[in-house]
């Protein structure tokens, strides 16, 4: 008689665990979802993005200025200008250019070989910075 209470509150404890669990996955999932908002102006992060090194435009700045990739990876350039002044990322070299990136576009450009690659906008000269492939 004395087995059942045990058991009982075993399969409470159990129930009550996995109960738990799920919510934890449901929050992941969720906070998964709503990861794209980065506090530096809530600037949107599009899903094309995941995966890469991120550098943010804002303020007529790329940030970081200097960003390090691995050989092989990616990064995404996401606009996070709030009154939607566009911007690009060019290669001095015209290895690369995003074209017009407005507010919350991203453009993403793998790095499959070590090298510096000085960068700019197009439209803003002054704007200038440095994706160093290592
Ligand atoms: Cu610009």
């Amino acid at each position: 008689m004395t087995k059942g209470l045990p058991l009982r509150a075993f399969a409470r404890v159990v129930a009550l665990l996995s109960l738990v669990a799920g919510i934890a996955a449901a929050a992941a999932c969720v906070s998964e979802r709503t990861s794209p908002i980065i506090d530096t102006g809530d600037c949107v992060v599009p899903p094309a993005a995941a995966g890469t090194t991120i550098v943010f435009i804002k303020h007529f700045a790329y940030v970081p200025a200097t960003v390090h990739v691995p050989a092989g990876g990616s990064i995404a350039w996401v606009n996070c200008e709030t009154d939607g002044t566009p911007h690009t990322a060019s290669a001095d070299d015209a290895s690369f250019s995003s074209g017009l990136l407005n507010r919350n576009d991203v453009f993403v450009r793998a790095f499959p070989t070590p090298r510096t690659a000085p960068y700019h906008c197009d439209l803003h000269p002054f704007m200038k910075a440095t994706v160093i492939v290592d």
